[in-house]
């Protein structure tokens, strides 16, 4: 069995082919409906799954496939696994580990009463197993992502010379993260123009329900192994050189400025991480006149660092991890997180372009609806709803660890050493949103101030009894102090107006 993240044609399964074998693909309706999924993520799936298929079939291999449309689809991996045994008289059942511990557990209570016997193969896809972050760190409190980085780096021997980074440094972080000056030529992203019309009226028939919007004639997202190359390729020739200078920029005009939009498609498994890795430090090597080595050890942390490290978090942690709330937010997320009908112009932004693409690229994810959403207090649960329905390469193992972790604090710093906190300051520092904004950026209180900054400030007076002790908090405190009493008083009002009116926002 091959799930709908599993579509990867490298896998040592399908290396040789054997007519004893049958191959299944499920498109079933729990998965397509378990959250209110993006359009686009229900359609970059099945279409890749149906492409995956065309091209296992191809090669020779024994392929069955439940669309989501087919009258004997029992849109459950049971009882469609069930019918294919009896109907075939298999005798041994083979999956890979899904990525999902909801998927995990399922399968191994579910499948321990199919008539067969069953095993678990890798995904090989990880470059860590499950359990490797948990063992590096058994004796330590918090896993610091650094460390296992460099572990990685040595591990792997990327940008390595002998046991020291190449360069002298493991971190170039500090050289990257500028804002886009004015004018800047940013290349257009690059986008394919499937026409996936019949798919999506499938999907509509089905009564499938969704987020967002497509153009089902132009359907921007790579479908197989092969496009998703394409896409990476023209990030190397095109956005490399300037990834990791303007990671952390935002942009009125530019949805995806210079990064690589490579996550759904390394999600899903169509291209492996220790190639993209491998290929992103040879182009670098060949092109070090254009590339430096700050853009390269850039993009490389965030695959062979963050990416494995994040999924290390999550098997050390689930299932606790899905209700961790150490913040104790408990309120709902604003409507217009599902319209992007807000004055607030750099949410109006973000939230807009992920309605219209399914992406929005990290720094819009964590800083602008991430950090409003935890300035508002809002319950963890309904923000790792959204964040898992919104994005074309949100699944549980990577959205939680990036939404409850990362951005929203919940798990009282497993991820993050303190809350991704910012008032607007930030956000007009790295972005040209306050330009084009009902609210000022530079005010605290009154009818226009933006509603970031009282919020900032009402969060750090609020959760004090948690932080005040986190010396990386320390500097925040201080100025708080220093303001007079009549204004903190004042910028707590404003707080809570904006707060029992944020719908008006
Ligand atoms: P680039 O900026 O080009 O980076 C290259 C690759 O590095 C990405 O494709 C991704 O595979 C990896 N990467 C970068 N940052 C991270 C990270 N923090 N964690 C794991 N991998 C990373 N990423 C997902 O893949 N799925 C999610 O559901 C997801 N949810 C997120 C939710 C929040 C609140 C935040 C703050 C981040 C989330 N991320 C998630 C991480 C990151 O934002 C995306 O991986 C990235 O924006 C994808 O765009 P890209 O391919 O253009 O990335
Ligand atoms: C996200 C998704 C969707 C929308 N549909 C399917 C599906 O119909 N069949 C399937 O096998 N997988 C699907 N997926 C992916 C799974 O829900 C799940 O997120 C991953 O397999 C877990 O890693
Ligand atoms: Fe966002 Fe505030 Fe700037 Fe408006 S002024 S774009 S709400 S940070």
């Amino acid at each position: 069995m091959i799930l709908g993240d599993q579509l990867n044609p490298l896998h040592s399964w399908f290396q040789s082919t054997d007519t004893d074998v049958l191959y299944v693909l499920m498109e079933i309706r729990p998965e397509a409906t378990y959250v209110a999924h993006h359009i686009q993520k229900i359609i970059g799936i099945f279409r890749g799954m149906r492409m995956f298929f065309d091209e296992l079939n191809e090669m020779g291999h024994e392929v069955r496939y439940f669309k989501i449309s087919d009258p004997d689809n029992q849109h459950s991996f049971y009882e469609n696994l069930k019918s294919l045994i009896h109907d075939f008289g298999v005798q041994f059942l083979e999956y890979q580990e899904p990525d999902e511990y909801r998927l995990d557990e399922l399968f191994k209570s579910r499948f321990a009463h199919l008539p067969v016997q069953v095993e678990m193969v890798s995904s090989e896809h990880f470059l860590t197993s499950r359990i490797d972050l948990k063992e590096t760190f058994r004796d330590k409190k918090t896993f610091l992502m650094e460390s296992f980085y460099r572990k990685m780096r040595k591990k792997f021997g990327v940008l390595m010379e002998g046991d020291l980074p190449i360069g002298g440094k493991w971190n170039y972080d500090h050289d990257n993260r500028k804002r886009l000056p004015r004018g800047h030529v940013v290349p257009v992203p690059y986008k394919y123009s499937h026409n996936v019309v019949d798919l999506y009226n499938e999907i509509n028939r089905c009564e499938i329900d969704s987020i967002g919007s497509v153009d089902a004639t132009q359907f921007i997202w790579p479908g197989n192994r092969k496009e998703a190359l394409d896409v990476f390729e023209y990030f190397l020739n095109h956005l490399f050189a300037q990834f990791g200078r303007f990671q952390d920029a935002m942009s009125i005009s530019h949805w995806s400025l210079f990064h690589s939009r490579i996550s759904f498609a390394l999600n899903v498994k169509m291209i492996h991480p220790l190639e993209i890795i491998k290929r992103a430090e040879e182009y670098w090597f060949e092109h070090q006149q254009q590339v430096s080595l700050a853009q390269v050890e850039g993009f490389i942390r965030q695959i062979l660092g963050w990416r494995e490290y994040m999924r290390g978090i999550y098997w050390a942690h689930m299932p606790g991890y899905e209700s961790l709330n150490f913040l104790r937010h408990r309120n709902p997320l604003p409507e217009w997180y599902w319209t992007g009908d807000t004055k607030m112009n750099c949410m109006s932004k973000a939230i807009g372009q992920s309605l219209e693409y399914g992406y929005a690229h990290h720094i819009q994810r964590l800083m602008v609806t991430g950090n409003f959403a935890l300035l508002a207090g809002v319950d963890p649960d309904e923000v790792d709803q959204w964040y898992l329905g919104i994005y074309i390469d949100a699944f549980q193992w990577v959205e939680i660890t990036n939404t409850r972790g990362m951005s929203q604090f919940a798990d009282g710093g497993i991820v993050g050493t303190k809350p991704y906190v910012s008032s607007a300051s930030y956000i007009n520092k790295m972005s040209d949103y306050c330009m084009q904004c009902h609210y000022n950026h530079k005010d605290k209180t009154g009818d226009k101030a933006c509603p970031f900054n009282s919020m900032y400030w009402n969060f750090l007076n609020r959760h004090r009894p948690l932080l005040n002790k986190n010396p990386r908090m320390t500097m925040m405190y201080k100025v708080w102090d220093k303001m007079s009493s009549e204004n903190r008083e004042e910028i707590l009002q404003k707080a809570q107006n904006v707060l029992l009116k944020i719908e008006e926002l």
